[in-house]
């Protein structure tokens, strides 16, 4: 059975828990059940990763990249957190594995809040971006994913 990869960056560990208002209630291990019913219900399996780390999800995106080119991925819902907004390296990482479809999913509409977080170094590099549509932008990033040619 294919695989989707669920990324989750810096302090998305924390989802849930605090910020309410920017972030919902549903913590990341309520997250990570919801993701499993659907991808059960579309015959897929889910792979659930968060890292507060930048060189341990450059990491995980190069072993993506691999299971991709193996047929075993189809594709990468990530959100790279605050690394959005600062990180060369993850950008060149989804180019450099190469064709790895990514959707960069963001909770919060990042457009309606700060100027720095307006900017992202993830987007140019990412098959499609979904924000602002709290958790159930995964699901639609889930959806994206597993219509995709
Ligand atoms: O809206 C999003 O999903 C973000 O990727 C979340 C990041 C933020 O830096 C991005 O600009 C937008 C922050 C994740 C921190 O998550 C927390 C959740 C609950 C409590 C504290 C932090």
């Amino acid at each position: 059975m294919k695989k989707i990869l669920i990324m989750n960056g810096p302090n998305l560990n924390l989802l849930g828990t605090r910020e309410p208002e920017k972030y919902g209630t549903t913590t990341l291990a309520d997250l990570e059940v919801m993701c499993q019913k659907q991808a059960a219900d579309m015959g897929y399996e889910v792979e659930f990763f968060q890292s507060n780390y930048e060189g341990a999800l450059v990491e995980k995106i190069h072993e993506a990249g691999k299971a991709y080119k193996a047929g075993q991925l189809k594709g990468v819902v990530f959100n790279p957190g605050a690394y959005t907004h600062t990180s060369i390296a993850l950008h060149d990482a989804i180019v450099g594995v190469g064709g790895l479809p990514v959707i960069e999913t963001h909770i919060s509409n990042v457009h309606a809040r700060e100027s720095f977080r307006h900017h992202s170094y993830i987007s140019p590099a990412a098959a499609g971006i979904i924000v602002g549509c709290g958790v159930y932008g995964y699901i639609a990033a889930m959806h994206v994913l597993a219509n995709r040619a």
